[in-house]
């Protein structure tokens, strides 16, 4: 391994060497285009479980790398009118930019056209051939070069010459080539699966794969035909080993397998991460398989994520956004508009991006990637709630810089804690950083309300030193507890926050017990100085549509429901600005206005239309949700998810009018996007009654 014997000023002794690492792997990229935000989160995902696996104790190795023989990268490479060995070279590095950016602490990067690669893949393919799972063969069928994949004529439309699954362009070939037994390890994969539950995760993909299975899985063609670029069939100078057979033998080649003496100190690989697309076919058929025919452990775990969509501006559908298509943002790029609109440190905006990411990523389903989004999360799960929960209490300097002696515990917010810290954990045994985060959240939210509940600025006023010490105290020790839960997804505002509580090393390697123990900071300690951690941006000035003091956006939650949001209090404060708070004490609206009240430049903000219902329907699984087809305009057809099915009946929709948000932030709910909102009042029994104009107007029409 790598680090091994690239640090041997480390103090190991022969038990520390013996032990296995927690191996965690992200797919090795293709280098025919910079990495965007959807590579990036994968990236992240094992970066941050790195980081959470290290706060445990584990000692984790983290690969990432690039994927280099691909026959799309040199097509790459022509296109761009470069040799390919340097353009490889120079994309590849990209990657290692990137990852630097977004604070990825990767142990090794691994890439595809390195000696030591090609020695393991001609190695594991002449074992195999000896051992008869690898033999010779005449393939007759589809291949697509963007996908990188054999198809079978089923998989194809050959009016149209391309993938079912993907819609790329498939070319027909015909050569002689080998092919490995795929299909003599069906029966032994499929019983690894049903004994191993938490092998394939989340179970949906589990279920995707028995089914895959199911069908009978069929010998691949892993040889081409051509030479120059990519790793050559030993012996055989004019054949070339099938890019996947190639890039998935990487995850073990690290490991130093077969010579290295300690290479099982990392294999098996206790996590791959990937995005749904090579799950399936690839990382769980084809390279347990591979183990398997080579005698070898399959790895602990595989997880497959949803993809990131973003709006094709032609079609107004919602596709994968990806290197060549529809193209998702780059990090920097992203990176960057943060810095710019919130004056933050690049440090803290790469952290609110690695933030959105991890949030709003779906392992089951696909989710929009959109940028006010990210702005909202920004303003909203980090600006208000984390950045109040410290800033609030730290501002006020009621004890002279020093963390207060408590006058007991509060079990009601100790017991918040605990579960916030179960719910955290019980979460990352399945991989979901969303809903870890939503986990820690609880705690923020509960400690925010709880300030605003105890008003220690009120208990000052009266004198009660004891009872403010309390509730610094519990505030403050919130605030770190909630740090470290979230200190692997966001490093440097986590270790900024504990610098502001006076700890030098809040998460460090091996301390998840005491970190998440409730009570440790300890009275007497001098405090850092506060300063806002996430200033606001201001989405008036940017008119991204993005209402500026929006609730926290729920998962399968589209709707700003103001009723149940918690109180939003203690301002971050930014000089001539207000924010929405509860406590008045502190912000007071400007002009002398109601913070109820908007001015028409917020209403003209949004856009109100006519719009006409073309097809409705029930989405299973959600009694009050309705899947509504509807026209706003001309080429203007959208989908919207409606909590209306207990008012209406599907059928009695179609060609009603009805008044839509037509500028609302698109959300998945319940795995459904929805592009906008429809009015309606509620009346004394609940039900929704839609509203529609007097006369009928043309869909589109403007509502004011
Ligand atoms: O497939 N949303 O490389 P690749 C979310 N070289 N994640 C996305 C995404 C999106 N829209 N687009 C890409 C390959 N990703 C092979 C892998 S491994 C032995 C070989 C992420 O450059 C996601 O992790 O096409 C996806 O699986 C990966 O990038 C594909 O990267």
């Amino acid at each position: 391994m790598l680090t091994m014997t690239a640090a041997p000023t480390e103090a190991v002794n022969d038990s520390f060497l013996d032990t296995k690492r927690y191996y965690i792997t992200t797919p090795i990229y293709y280098v025919n285009g910079a990495p965007h935000v959807g590579t990036a989160t994968t990236t992240v995902l094992a970066d941050a479980t790195a980081r959470y696996r290290r706060l445990r104790g584990d000692r984790p190795y983290f690969l990432t790398g690039t994927d280099e023989n691909a026959r799309k990268v040199t097509e790459a490479a022509e296109k761009a009118g470069r040799e390919t060995l340097p353009f490889v070279d120079e994309v590849s590095q990209r990657f290692v930019e990137t990852w630097k950016l977004m604070n990825c602490d990767y142990d090794v990067f691994f890439r595809t056209t390195e000696a030591r690669h090609r020695r393991i893949v001609q190695e594991v393919f002449t074992r195999l051939k000896a051992a008869g799972d690898v033999y010779p063969g005449v393939y007759e069928g589809w291949y697509s070069v963007a996908d990188e994949t054999f198809f079978r004529d089923t998989d194809v439309d050959e009016t149209t010459q391309t993938a079912k699954e993907s819609g790329a362009k498939v070319e027909r070939v015909r050569e002689d080539t080998y092919f490995f037994r795929l299909s003599a390890y069906g029966d032994r994969l499929k019983a690894h699966i049903l004994t191993h539950p938490d092998f394939l995760v989340p179970d949906t993909r589990r279920n995707e794969v028995l089914a895959f299975i199911e069908q009978g899985l069929r010998d691949i063609n892993i040889t081409q035909n051509r030479s120059g670029w990519g790793i050559e069939v030993p012996g055989e100078p004019n054949k070339i080993i099938y890019v996947w057979f190639d890039a998935l033998i990487n995850y073990l080649a690290e490991s130093g397998w077969p010579d290295a003496p300690d290479w099982d100190t990392l294999w098996p690989a206790n996590v791959h991460f990937m995005g749904k697309e090579i799950y399936t076919r690839f990382h769980a058929t084809l390279w347990p398989a591979m183990l398997m025919a080579l005698g070898l452990p399959l790895p602990q775990h595989v997880v497959g994520h949803g993809w990131w969509l973003v709006r094709d501006p032609k079609t107004l559908a919602f596709v994968k956004g990806s290197k060549s298509g529809i193209q998702l943002p780059l990090p920097q790029e992203t990176v960057q508009l943060l810095q710019e609109r919130s004056g933050a440190p690049e440090a803290i905006c790469v952290d609110a991006l690695r933030y959105y990411l991890c949030r709003d990523i779906q392992l089951q389903s696909d989710a929009e990637f959109s940028v006010e989004m990210l702005i909202t999360r920004y303003n909203s799960d980090l600006a208000n709630d984390l950045g109040n929960v410290l800033n609030r209490v730290l501002r006020a300097k009621y004890f002279e810089g020093t963390i207060p002696q408590p006058g007991g515990f509060d079990d009601a917010l100790t017991a918040v804690a605990a579960q916030a810290v179960s719910g955290y954990k019980a979460a990352l045994e399945r991989f979901d950083w969303g809903a870890a985060l939503q986990a820690a959240w609880t705690l923020v939210g509960a400690l925010n309300k709880y300030v605003a509940e105890k008003e220690p600025w009120t208990l000052a006023r009266n004198g009660d030193t004891q009872g403010v010490a309390t509730v610094v105290y519990h505030a403050l020790e919130g605030a770190r507890l909630a740090a470290v839960l979230v200190s692997p997804v966001l490093p440097s505002a986590a270790a900024a926050m504990g610098a502001q509580l006076g700890i030098a090393n809040l998460a460090a390697e091996g301390t998840w017990s005491e970190a998440t123990r409730w009570g440790g900071l300890v009275p007497g300690t001098p405090i850092g100085e506060p300063t806002p951690l996430f200033p606001r941006i201001d989405t008036r000035a940017l008119g991204t549509g993005t209402a500026d003091a929006a609730p926290s956006p729920k998962k399968g939650s589209r709707t700003m429901n103001t009723a149940s949001q918690e109180p939003t209090f203690a301002p971050v404060a930014e000089p001539g600005k207000t924010t929405a708070a509860s406590d008045s004490a502190l912000a007071k609206p400007e002009g002398g206005g109601s913070s109820d009240t908007v001015t028409i430049d917020d209403f003209a903000r949004i856009q109100l239309k006519i719009a006409e219902i073309l097809t409705a329907e029930r989405i299973e699984g959600a009694k009050k949700l309705l899947r509504l087809r509807i026209r706003v305009g001309e080429g203007d057809d959208r989908q919207l998810v409606a909590g209306i099915a207990e008012s209406y009946a599907p059928e009695d929709l179609p060609g009603r009018q009805i008044v839509v948000i037509a500028n609302l932030q698109p959300a998945t709910i319940r795995g459904v996007q929805s592009q906008g909102m429809l009015l309606a009042a509620t009346d004394s029994e609940g039900r929704a009654i839609l509203l529609k104009p007097d006369a009928p107007v043309a869909p589109g029409s403007k509502v004011r």
